[in-house]
């Protein structure tokens, strides 16, 4: 990039003007070589506009051309702000250019780069301009045809979109011709060419196809690519089976790659993976990876319908493709996994990240108006939120009409490039629903605010329910309309049961879309409204329950979410009500209506509990989440309450705790959900019975049995929970343990960024010197976004205690390799940049020190547009 400091502008989603011309067919030869990779381009274009003046402009970038031809004859053509104009062509015509790429300088990993010896692409957003001159926008959709030498030195396999159509040698050198029968976007074109093992299978349709399924991994690695080719084969029965949907080539391909920006890219029939999203065997690989696994491959493989047969008109409707993909991948972790995991891993995503973002500078509505960097807007307001609106809708319709309705938007804009306001307006028509207010969801940044209180009204036998709701401005917007909402309710009475009000739905929901609302039920006095059932709407909910209340509806309520949803609001108030004194290192009382619900919960174990939705109860919420719970942040003091309240509950429960360790053992190693939630609830135990041993004086014993569990298994699960807990207590066993995993596993990259992860995560100072010392470790590598995710990312975006050391150090060395970064990777740089825009909810004094990091960003020479935009932004 030679563009120069703070000359970067933003686009407005309402200046969307449709292209002056369309690319029909593209034939692209490439002949690969490390430094010097030719490309040559022979394109047919066809006049869309009447101005038969207008020029054919083409976006070009860092690509050196040798020449261009228009039908045959050299043609002039005039370099223009990243690309190219060629005036007075037909309406329609051949453009012919050749242009030279250097994938091994290629650091972005935006374009045709070099990972690890094998050749690769990333062209969405905007990467494929980087390859060659094209229309390089989403709605100009062509067929390719692509031809593939492989370079000099020989290459085992040479990859492209759809169908391979010749192959052989040809002086010397491998070369090979895909087609892609698809017409698609550029963002969707995708080119491997590497040695690797090959997982092989078939798949046959629902209408007896049978599809070859190839998935490429390091050469050494077929083992773990299994569980990736099984969860292939998973998502496409299952798209078949909930939505009638059918795979559309001969052959699905997936590649794994060690060097990549994000979890995984859905390219046309070649979806090209980030090797830790594909990658799992038991001995290296925790549950959590395998359950990721499955839902990243079935996530990129939904976007077969929902992104690439149904494509963007422009990048402002993102969500229009990953909204709809997030959810119907979190609805095939639901089907095939665990539903009520699924839902609370999306419930903590909303409630961490998302509303941290909608609290942040960066806050924008799920359908943006304005962008300056494309690749800054792949964000969780964009991804979850979005889900989150398909959800409501799903709710609002009911599974029979979404079905119906997704299959008639699929099938009304087949092979088209459309907008959310497309899929809505579908919707609309297919279901019979008026979502004119619910589109606010799309356009209003921020979290809505409902607050619930009800009164009993004698007289009527009524139990009156008052809801208001309220969105704070963002930076956008000053005033908020009030959102279209449904909200899920049931009522306990007061021996548990569920009653159900005439007044209330079959459904189960209210609609709540005024600022404020009554709503009236025929009940008994002592029953209570159980609000929020499966977080029916992503809001902050305030609801007056008594601790009782809670307690009550942790005891009996059938809800997943308002069941651990409980436990949080009592470990909410805890922190809440214990600030002051946690602000004045004090001393905390102890959360006893919390231990009681724990107790009687841990009393109770026995084979036939659900041990997943247990042990997310039980799990002390993370000071991240804790920290979106306030508006201003005192970290120490949040902190402070965070662990007493932690300490407090593992040394009341130490006992129970004990008795449940080492009783629900996990029938094997292997990855299974019923073992998953074994493990993750021996772990926590394992977790407070080292907490509890460490309050109470007895470190050599926490010491001793985090020890034996780490040696004792051979699951990684088990023994990154042991590793974690020796780091971050500081256990005697700490060095061993280090030591030893070290040993076993300091060659095998992806399994070592935990050891980076869990020495960066450390919940204290000793985190930035950890850090700084891993920095030079001969295992790092600065260029690789993975290992810069482990120990920079992991201090940045996982670790808010150290990042936020009143010292200053976290800041500082953030923004050193922000720095760093900033030429290497500016996607990668601005990602980890995240948690300072929000400085202003913190005190002056980080407050000063965040400032004085961000201004000197702001100096640095050829700043990017990513950081730039963040930034600059953050400052205003
Ligand atoms: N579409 C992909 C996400 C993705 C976006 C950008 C990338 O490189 C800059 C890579 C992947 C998905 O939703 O999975
Ligand atoms: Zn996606």
């Amino acid at each position: 990039m030679t563009e120069k400091r703070n000359t970067y502008k933003a686009q407005k989603r309402t200046d969307y003007k449709a292209p002056n011309f369309t690319a029909v067919d593209i034939d692209l030869t490439f002949t690969l070589d490390d430094t010097h990779t030719i490309v040559k381009n022979v394109t047919t274009f066809k006049r869309l506009t009447s101005d038969t003046k207008a020029p054919l402009v083409l976006n070009g970038e860092d690509l050196k051309l040798n020449y261009v031809k228009v039908d045959g004859i050299e043609a002039k053509y005039k370099d223009v702000k990243n690309g190219i104009e060629i005036s007075s062509v037909p309406d329609e015509f051949t453009v012919e250019l050749e242009n030279v790429i250097n994938p091994s300088e290629n650091s972005s990993l935006m374009g045709l780069y070099k990972s690890n010896g094998t050749f690769c692409t990333q062209c969405e957003p905007e990467g494929f301009r980087r390859i060659t001159y094209s229309l390089d926008r989403s709605d100009v959709l062509a067929k390719y045809r692509v031809t593939i030498i492989g370079p000099e030195y020989g290459c085992g396999v040479l990859l492209s979109n759809g169908n391979l159509i010749e192959r052989g040698t040809r002086k010397n050198r491998p070369y090979a011709v895909w087609e892609d029968p698809f017409p698609k976007p550029s963002y969707l074109f995708a080119l491997v060419a590497g040695t690797f093992d090959i997982v092989s299978d078939t798949f046959t349709t629902m209408s007896r196809r049978k599809v070859a399924l190839e998935l490429y991994v390091d050469r050494g690695s077929y083992d773990r690519g299994l569980w990736a080719m099984q969860s292939i084969k998973d998502s496409m029965k299952w798209d078949e089976d909930r939505w009638g949907l059918e795979f559309d080539l001969d052959n699905f391909k997936v590649v794994a790659v060690d060097f990549f920006n994000f979890g995984a890219m859905e390219n046309k029939g070649l979806n090209v993976f980030n090797s830790v999203y594909v990658m799992v065997d038991p001995t290296c690989a925790t549950d959590t990876a395998f359950y990721n696994v499955q839902s990243v491959i079935g996530h990129e493989y939904f976007h077969n319908y929902t992104g690439d047969r149904v494509t963007l008109r422009d990048w402002f409707q993102l969500s229009l493709k990953e909204s709809l993909t997030v959810f119907r991948d979190q609805e095939f972790s639901s089907d095939v996994a665990n539903r009520a995991l699924t839902r609370l891993h999306a419930i903590n995503v909303i409630r961490g990240p998302q509303f941290a973002e909608d609290a942040s500078p960066m806050a924008h509505p799920v359908r943006p108006e304005e962008v300056m960097e494309m690749n800054n807007f792949y964000t969780v307001t964009i991804y979850d939120k979005g889900a989150e609106i398909i959800r409501m809708i799903h709710t609002l319709i009911g599974e029979s009409r979404f079905k119906k309705a997704l299959n008639d938007y699929l099938r009304k804009f087949d092979g088209q490039a459309v907008t959310i306001e497309d899929f809505l307006c579908c919707f609309e028509e297919s279901a019979g629903v008026d979502l004119s207010q619910f589109r606010r969801w799309y356009t209003q940044a921020g979290t809505p605010h409902v607050k619930a209180s009800w009164t009993y009204d004698e007289a009527n036998k009524n139990l009156v329910l008052k809801l208001t709701q309220h969105t704070n401005p963002t930076r956008d917007q000053k005033e908020k309309e009030p959102f279209y909402m449904p909200i899920r309710l049931s009522f306990l009475d007061k021996d548990g049961h569920d009653v159900h009000p005439a007044e209330l739905s079959s459904d189960g929901f209210i609609i709540f879309n005024e600022n404020e609302q009554e709503y009236r039920f025929t009940l008994d006095k002592d029953t209570f409204p159980v609000i929020l059932r499966d977080f029916s709407a992503p809001v902050k909910l305030d609801a007056p329950y008594t601790m009782e209340q809670l307690q009550h509806m942790l005891s009996f309520c059938d809800d997943a979410f308002i069941k651990v949803d409980c436990a949080t609001t009592m470990q909410n108030r805890y922190v809440h009500d214990n600030l002051e004194i946690a602000a004045a290192e004090g001393v905390l009382r102890e959360p006893a209506e919390l231990i009681a619900s724990y107790k009687s919960i841990l009393d109770s174990v026995d084979a036939q509990s659900d041990l997943i939705l247990i042990n997310e109860t039980l799990k002390i919420q993370s000071i991240a989440n804790l920290m979106e719970t306030f508006d201003k942040i005192n970290i120490d003091a949040i902190k402070y309450a965070h662990d007493a309240l932690e300490t407090k509950v593992a040394v009341s429960l130490v006992n129970e705790f004990v008795q449940l360790y080492g009783k629900i053992k996990a029938s094997s190693s292997n990855y299974s959900v019923t073992d998953m939630g074994r493990r993750a609830l021996n772990n926590l135990a394992l977790h407070m019975i080292a907490v509890a041993k460490c309050a109470m004086d007895k470190k050599t014993e926490a010491s001793e049995i985090v020890f034996n569990h780490y040696n004792g298994s051979k699951n990684m699960t088990d023994k990154l929970q042991a590793m974690t807990d020796a780091v971050h207590l500081d256990l005697d066993c700490k060095s061993e343990i280090l030591k030893s995993f070290e040993k076993d596993w300091s060659k095998d990259a992806l399994v070592f960024d935990n050891f980076f992860r869990v020495q960066a995560t450390v919940p204290n100072k000793s985190a930035i010197d950890n850090v700084k010392k891993l920095l030079s470790h001969p295992s790092f590598d600065g260029r690789n976004p993975n290992r810069v995710r482990a120990l920079t990312g992991a201090l940045a975006l996982s670790n808010p205690v150290a990042l936020n050391d009143i010292s200053g150090e976290g800041y500082d060395l953030l923004c050193k390799q922000i720095t760093e970064l900033n030429d290497i990777n500016p996607s990668v740089a601005a990602r980890i940049l995240t948690p300072l825009l929000s400085f202003r909810r913190l005190d002056e004094k980080r407050q000063g020190m965040i400032l004085n990091n961000l201004n000197s960003l702001m100096q640095m020479p050829k700043l990017s547009r990513s950081i730039y935009e963040k930034v600059s932004t953050a400052l205003k």
